[in-house]
């Protein structure tokens, strides 16, 4: 199995690695979205369900994780069931990376260290659900994910469906754009809603195939550092119902604040109390929007593969 190198500190599965070394479509995939964002033991099928999804689209998926103190890129069927099995499982963002590396910990990583990871690695493509972003009421609490400034610095394709729905949607794409993070949308101009197919605001570009994908972060590349975010609304038949979505939100947010979650646990905390809420609703359309999201992500790897470098 190869090991660390000096651009990449990851352990990297034979497949990930064969494919990689061939310059065969590769598409990375997060795991704080399993550990901490699907509930379990629902996040174990999910898990297999995305990977098929990716190679659906014409990838190898590379699900990435801590263990052990090291990142793996490319899970082992093992290692996916301790990553969706350990409650106790740490939640690594960047600046959390070189704790868990230098002391031995493992944990899930976020979309701002998968996407590091990955880069790292020579992976082009990652696939999730929704970015993190600006929270509601952040001018009193601060509260902005890191996945913001990593997609400023760390250049690969993310494929998501727009940001979560709990957070300030508006001000999350004014600090992608302050951050010049370039955002597309999939075939419309309106930015996705995660859950629901709109958020509300629109979105200046549009791509029309995987393929146009594939060109405008290849452009970036050769420009500046920084990632494209591509995304992809779910149609609007298969979004949650927009009453109920709105309802179970503004709930979430309240017992997210009542039972003072702060720092890394808001989102986790929120998401639970949705799919709770919703009686599996939310849990269900969540799983939909990142299989569409996988597959996408798959074909736009398999349109770059295809480019010069
Ligand atoms: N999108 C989902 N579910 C999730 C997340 C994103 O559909 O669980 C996770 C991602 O790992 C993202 C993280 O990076 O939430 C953001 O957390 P925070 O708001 O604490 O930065
Ligand atoms: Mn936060």
């Amino acid at each position: 199995m190869p090991t660390a190198s000096p651009t990449s500190p990851s352990v990297l599965s034979p497949e990930v690695a064969d494919a990689l070394a061939a310059g065969r479509p590769v598409v990375a995939l997060e795991s704080t979205l399993l550990a901490h964002g699907l509930p379990r033991p629902e996040n174990r099928a999910a898990a297999d369900q995305v990977e098929d999804a990716v190679r659906a689209g014409g990838a190898v998926p590379a699900t990435i994780a801590v263990l052990d103190g090291v990142p793996h890129v490319g899970l082992t069927a093992a290692e996916v069931d301790r990553v969706c099995a350990d409650p106790e499982l740490a939640k690594l963002g960047v600046r959390d990376l070189p704790v868990a590396l230098a002391l031995g910990h493992s944990g899930a990583t976020t979309v701002s260290s998968t996407a590091l990871l990955a880069a790292r690695a020579g992976i082009g493509v990652f696939a999730t659900g929704g970015l993190g972003g600006v929270h509601r009421h952040a001018t009193d609490t601060f509260d902005e994910s890191a996945d913001l400034v990593a997609l400023a610095r760390t250049s690969l394709v993310v494929v998501c469906a727009g940001v979560k729905s709990i957070l300030d949607v508006p001000a999350t794409l004014e600090r992608l754009e302050s951050l010049s993070v370039t955002v597309v949308g999939w075939r419309t101009n309106r930015f996705p809603g995660f859950y629901v197919a709109d958020s509300g605001s629109p979105v200046d570009w549009s791509v029309a195939s995987a393929a146009e994908a594939a060109r405008v972060f290849a452009a970036r590349r050769g420009l500046v550092p920084g990632a494209v975010v591509v995304a992809n609304p779910l149609p609007v038949d298969e979004q949650l119902d927009t009453e109920l979505h709105d309802r179970v939100i503004a709930e979430a947010l309240a017992a997210a604040d009542a039972a003072g979650a702060r720092g890394k646990d808001v989102t986790p905390f929120v998401l639970g109390h949705l799919h709770a809420a919703s009686g599996g609703a939310s849990l269900a359309v969540n799983v939909r929007l990142v299989l569409r999201n996988a597959e996408l992500a798959g074909q736009i790897a398999a349109e770059l593969a295809a480019l010069p470098r």
